[in-house]
């Protein structure tokens, strides 16, 4: 299969992409190299260590010749997007470009509108030149479990949910209520990816997904496969970050209470994911929503997994409430559909207890790292 990978330098991109080049897929990666700046504008970086991508791409291909390409351009280019499309010519892309942190949007006006309209913007113009050189392409689209939100004390659907209103029934998409200024450019997102599957017959797979943790897959095995990892606060995501906070013996930082409740995946089991559903498309102008996550946890429970497992390691963990930057409800209900992938066949791998301890031992290896750019753990972001 030829399949589009854009956001390729990102810690999922550059994991799928190294994934379906083992399969002997055809891969053409885009990047903007957005990410890298926002984290050096976080004054951090990547805590294991990544190369340049023209080292990364001399590497894949000595291994696997002109199976890969990549090239550097923004979405916002229309004539950028329009020429990969029609060059490249992809049976599938998976779009993973988008501006992930939910505090960076967070920080002021700039920060807000630059999040949406790269987002928002970004998924447009690709939508148009799918539409225009490669029409029959299937659109794998990196969504957020944070689109429904965790506000409306109700069991969440997977995508759509049928409804009875004043004696007449329907089915319609799940209502949205996102938290942040991020998780609604997402939402904008999924609204224009169903209007252009039905008006010009696209196929998609929008991918809700909940909070992705790990350092490995079963591609990445040599320091120079190594896909990048986060910790500071506005790119680090929490299970991340408080291991990489444990290995320096920074107190884990809960915000509030610790009571949210997330929907969990290994990076590995992310990447077997979004492989299944690239080797199962939905059909002609079919808007597909996938809920993928594995286990659920609150954010107490997650540090408290990462203590006992690091203290286990002869690290010596605590954990620390700060008040909580962000509006958020402290507890809620919380219990959301995601049986679409198993009927795939997807099977989870790693248990989160499992993948901590790999993570803790991979990260403590770049202590001096993590220790070197500690002042980004905490930049007092706030909602
Ligand atoms: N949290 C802490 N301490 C920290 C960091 C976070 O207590 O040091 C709490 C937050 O208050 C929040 C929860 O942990 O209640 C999750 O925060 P997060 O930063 O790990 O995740 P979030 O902002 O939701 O965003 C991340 C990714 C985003 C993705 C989303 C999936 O950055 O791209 O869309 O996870 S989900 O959360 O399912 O919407």
């Amino acid at each position: 299969m030829k399949i589009l990978i854009s956001g390729i330098d990102g810690y999922i991109g550059w994991a799928l992409a190294l994934k379906q080049l083992s399969l002997g897929n055809e891969i053409c990666g885009i990047d903007n190299f957005s990410r890298r700046k926002h984290v050096e504008e976080m004054d951090s970086w990547s805590a294991i260590p990544i190369s340049s991508m023209e080292d990364r791409i001399k590497n894949l291909k000595e291994k696997y010749g002109e199976k890969i390409s990549f090239f550097e351009g923004d979405l916002l280019d229309a004539e950028f997007t329009n020429n990969v499309i029609k060059n490249f010519q992809p049976e599938a892309i998976v779009h993973l470009a988008e501006q992930p942190s939910a505090p960076y949007s967070m920080i002021d006006q700039q920060h807000t509108v630059y999040t949406q309209q790269n987002n928002v913007i970004g998924t447009l113009n690709l939508l148009f030149a799918i539409k225009n050189f490669a029409p029959k392409a299937h659109l794998v689209k990196l969504g957020t479990m944070g689109e429904y939100g965790y506000e409306a004390g109700l069991e969440i659907a997977e995508g759509f949910f049928d409804i009875e209103f004043r004696g007449k029934k329907a089915t319609i998409p799940y209502p949205r209520q996102a938290g942040s200024w991020y998780h609604w450019s997402k939402v904008h997102d999924s609204n224009n990816i169903m209007f252009a599957c039905k008006l010009w017959g696209i196929s998609s797979t929008d991918i809700m997904q909940g909070i992705v943790y790990g350092t490995r897959t079963n591609e990445i095995i040599d320091e120079k496969d190594h896909t990048r990892f986060d910790f500071d606060e506005a790119f680090g995501t929490a299970i991340n970050r408080f291991c990489s906070q444990a290995v320096i013996d920074h107190p884990l930082t809960i915000y509030g209470e610790g009571g949210q409740t997330r929907g969990f995946l290994a990076l590995v089991d992310s990447i077997q994911c979004i492989s299944i559903l690239l080797e199962n498309p939905p059909g002609e102008s079919e808007y597909r929503v996938i809920n993928q996550f594995d286990e659920q946890y609150n954010i107490t429970e997650v540090a408290k997994k990462i203590q006992k497992i690091g203290n286990q390691k002869g690290l010596d963990v605590k954990i620390k409430q700060t008040v909580n930057p962000r509006k958020e409800k402290e507890k809620h209900y919380y219990k959301a559909d995601h049986t679409k992938l198993k009927e795939l066949g997807f099977k989870p791998t790693r248990l989160i207890d499992d993948e901590i301890d790999i993570m803790l031992d991979d990260l403590l290896k770049y202590r001096d790292r993590i220790e070197e750019k500690k002042d980004s753990i905490i930049k007092l972001l706030k909602w």
